[in-house]
């Protein structure tokens, strides 16, 4: 193997890391030689493993302690030995699941963690109380929740399997004509893919597709959601409104007779009722160009001329993830479908549609071809569960009812709360609400590498390593390549491998062997790489032994399908492979779903106007995407993350109109405002970004000040800003890209931001000893 033999690879969701160190603690973290196009994040590890915000002891707040009343968030916290924490934490499952049952146990713990198959904190979490009698946990994600739950009715099948399925880049160079692109294809995205992306291959696909002249346009809000380098041509539609135009280029197709009526016939069900609605017959309003061109600010002309252009190309409609994380985000999604078959390419090399290009690095480029090792969760005896976005709802509403996806399901009581390799704080919308939602549970646990607004709003905060400091085998979700993951320095303080944790506490609760079976972390990654090995054998490759692994250089593995045409066997021969759907084919009209009996969702795709706007009561959209500079809000005071900072804050993009009317430059610390929240940013003035909209990326650390009107957050987190309502009650989906603010030029005494320092800690100890 090339590389030195004390050099120490990690594996981040961002791609690979040559560790460099000194005095034990991690100077630098490289990238790896064997990278194309290697993403800038690594450059955010060292600082903030190393930083003041890192959780260092095991520490309890001095509230939950002594049962006085202070707020969670506020309160101050004493640290204390790892066997007090882990006899407090014993206790309270104790007494909890005594009094109350393993049904008032929420760990859903939803976030991205760190990449590594034995270290991943949500599988060790859920493995040790799996062996206690298990827990309430959440479903579906906030990535694309929508569409995990409408396009099985749509499409059939998982919406996971759609997205491992899509048709690859290499494809679309050769025989795409016209690529239409709702929500661009965010350069800044593919840097990422859950698990591990060793290597950036979209950069190389897209310039094959510019070489072989692809025509793309970019539908969306934000000039640079498609790299310039791409000749895009750029549509800006207000947000929200992708239905409405996808409806209005449907209908042009209609009207000029474009539309495959043999494929609408052998494919699909349920066009009538589409052609209904789209001519105005169920509802009295044509859904014309002219009418999207209303609803959407872009020229009906335009879109008129586009969906002749796409009936006589070969085009593909791509649609970001981002459309559906919108109120009524099922829409675009069931709205994207119908288009691509009304122009019947579905299924052809370069034609049809794909949902989440750009979700991640992977889609489109690259594939796992087996299952890698996982440590193995076990059976969970609790079957309640909550959609992942409800958390507000479940902790504000104990046995509340709601519906999703047809049924009407019951809220848990939870009375215990545990988070490992999550932010809520950073992630979940209305973080207000979320900040009273959290004063609820009698216990919140929570596992922390650094001092996040989660691990403040907890009782009991445990200090973790992280990804360096422990050894692993990195495999990403999606990726074809295994990583040696080498433990290249200690946990700083008393921070601890989650699985000595969670086998300490087993000890205290009687079920060691149960969640250890007999294995320390040497005879899991053993055991994992058995099982990798096998699975490798059975796919025909053929994987080192473990030894030689751990102590080489990456693995790679063959690209199981690098010609594969999404939905490609079910057009050439729908009988033979059926969708599942209850037809067999694409349904245009979901039977299914419009007995579910919802107003904003008759059982096609339907537009509806999103909720902010249609109150009117802020004028500008607020757009939250993923930042160009981190991991959502991993690592954020790291130093890739800092340098980006506008006077320290979170930059929110704002075109030069809403700027001038508001006198705001570029680099003044602005506040947004709305019903909902204040938070201060970092003015950027660009025409970027459309007029009407400012964009504010997400991940900075929430900072509330409490002596500031409203709880002003001071760094720019865009969730104090978003409202905490689902998509619909469809899917009780996250819906964060919905929501209207104001901005101003903040003229007050600028706060400073506390959000990387540690919380205050306290030593009074009125109960006894430390
Ligand atoms: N406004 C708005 N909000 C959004 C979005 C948006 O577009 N707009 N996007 C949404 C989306 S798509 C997503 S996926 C979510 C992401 O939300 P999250 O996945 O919750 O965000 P992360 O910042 O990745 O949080 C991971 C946390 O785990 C910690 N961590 C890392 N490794 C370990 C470990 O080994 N053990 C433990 N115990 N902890 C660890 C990190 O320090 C970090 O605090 O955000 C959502 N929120
Ligand atoms: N660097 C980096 N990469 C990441 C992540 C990260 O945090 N950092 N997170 C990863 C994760 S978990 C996910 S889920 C994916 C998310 O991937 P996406 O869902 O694709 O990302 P978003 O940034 O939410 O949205 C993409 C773009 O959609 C546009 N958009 C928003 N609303 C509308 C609208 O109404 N109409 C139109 N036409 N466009 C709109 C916005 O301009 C935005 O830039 O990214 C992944 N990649
Ligand atoms: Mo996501």
């Amino acid at each position: 193997m090339a590389i030195e033999t004390d050099t120490k690879l990690t594996s981040s969701h961002w791609g690979v890391g040559v560790v460099r160190t000194r005095n034990g603690r991690i100077r630098t973290v490289e990238d790896y030689s064997g990278e194309p196009d290697a993403s800038h994040l690594n450059g955010n590890i060292a600082a903030s493993l190393n930083g003041d915000a890192r959780v260092l002891r095991p520490a309890v707040r001095s509230g939950w302690r002594d049962g006085s009343a202070c707020e969670r968030g506020r309160d101050r916290f004493v640290e204390v030995s790892w066997d007090e924490a882990l006899d407090l934490i014993a206790g309270e499952l104790t007494r909890v699941r005594r009094d109350h049952g393993n049904r008032a146990i929420f760990a859903g713990s939803y976030g991205w963690a760190s990449a590594g198959r034995f270290h991943h904190a949500q599988s060790q979490l859920k493995r040790f109380l799996n062996t206690i009698g298990g827990f309430v946990r959440s479903e579906g994600n906030y990535s694309y929740n929508a569409a995990l739950v409408a396009m099985p009715h749509i499409v059939g099948d998982g919406f996971r399997r759609h997205v491992a399925e899509a048709t690859r880049w290499p494809v679309i160079s050769k025989h795409t004509e016209l690529m239409l692109l709702f929500g661009g294809l965010p350069m800044r995205n593919t840097q990422v893919s859950d698990g591990g992306m060793s290597r950036h291959r979209m950069a190389g696909n897209l310039a094959e597709c510019v070489r072989n002249g692809v025509r793309f346009v970019n539908v969306s809000p934000l000039r640079t959601d498609v790299d310039a380098g791409l000749g895009a041509e750029w549509l800006a539609p207000r947000p929200g409104s992708d239905t409405a135009i996808m409806l209005g280029l449907a209908h042009t197709v209609l009207e000029n007779g474009l539309h495959d009526e043999e494929f609408l016939a052998r494919y699909t069900v349920g066009f009538d009722r589409v052609a209904a609605y789209l001519s105005g017959e169920t509802d009295g309003v044509r859904k014309s160009a002219e009418w999207a061109g209303k609803i959407s600010g872009l020229s009906p002309d335009r879109l008129r001329a586009l969906a002749m252009d796409m009936a006589s190309k070969r085009t593909m409609i791509s649609c970001v993830a981002g459309l559906q994380r919108a109120d009524w985000g099922e829409q675009p999604l069931w709205a994207c479908v119908t288009l691509a078959a009304m122009l019947g390419q579905i299924g052809l090399p370069g034609g049809g549609y794909t949902i989440g290009y750009g979700v991640n690095g992977h889609i489109g480029n690259i594939a796992r071809p087996f299952r890698w090792g996982a440590f193995p969760q076990g059976e969970n005896p609790i079957k309640d569960f909550i959609p992942v976005a409800m958390i507000s709802d479940m902790l504000l509403n104990p046995k509340g009812s709601y519906r999703y996806n047809g049924q009407t399901r019951v809220f848990p009581d939870a009375r215990l709360v545990w988070w490992a390799g999550g932010n809520p704080f950073h992630h979940h919308q209305d973080l207000n609400r979320l900040r009273q939602a959290f004063q609820r549970p009698e216990t919140i646990l929570v596992n922390e590498l650094n001092w996040t607004a989660t691990a403040r709003h907890a009782d009991i905060v445990l200090p973790v390593a992280a990804a360096p400091e422990r050894t692993d085998i990195g495999g990403g979700q999606s990726d074809n390549i295994l990583v040696p993951m080498r433990k290249a320095v200690e946990p700083p303080g008393d921070a601890r491998v989650e699985y000595e944790i969670y086998t300490a506490l087993s000890k205290r609760l009687g079920t060691f062997d149960a969640f250890t079976e007999g294995r320390d972390q040497q005879g899991w990654l053993r055991h994992l790489w058995a099982q990798t090995q096998d699975a490798a054998d059975a796919f025909g490759a053929r994987l080192p032994d473990w030894d030689s692994f751990i102590a080489g250089d990456i693995v790679e593995v063959p690209d199981p399908a690098p010609g594969q045409v999404f939905l490609s066997d079910f057009r050439a021969d729908p009988v033979a492979n059926p969708r599942p759907t209850p037809s067999g084919r694409l349904e245009l009209f979901s039977d299914t779903v419009a007995r579910f009996g919802l107003p904003d969702c008759p059982g096609h795709a339907t537009w509806n106007v999103p909720r902010d706007q249609a109150e009117g009561r802020f004028p500008l959209a607020l757009l939250s995407g993923q930042p160009a500079t981190r991991l959502h809000s991993q690592f954020d005071n790291g130093a890739v993350s800092v340098a980006q900072k506008v006077a320290g804050r979170e930059p929110v993009l704002v075109n030069p109109r809403d700027a001038k009317t508001r006198a705001i430059a570029d680099g003044d610390v602005v506040e947004l405002f709305n019903d909902r929240g204040r938070c201060l940013a970092g003015a950027r003035v660009t025409d970027d970004v459309m007029p009407g909209v400012v964009f504010l990326w997400t991940g900075a650390w929430y900072d509330p000040d409490f002596g500031a009107p409203g709880h002003r957050d001071r760094h720019g987190n865009p969730n104090v800003l978003t409202h905490d309502l689902r998509t619909s009650d469809f899917s009780q989906s996250p819906a964060s890209h919905s929501a209207q603010v104001d901005i101003r030029r903040f003229d007050g005494p600028v706060p400073a931001v506390r959000a990387f320092d540690p919380p205050e800690f306290t030593t009074e100890d009125p109960v006894g000893g430390v």
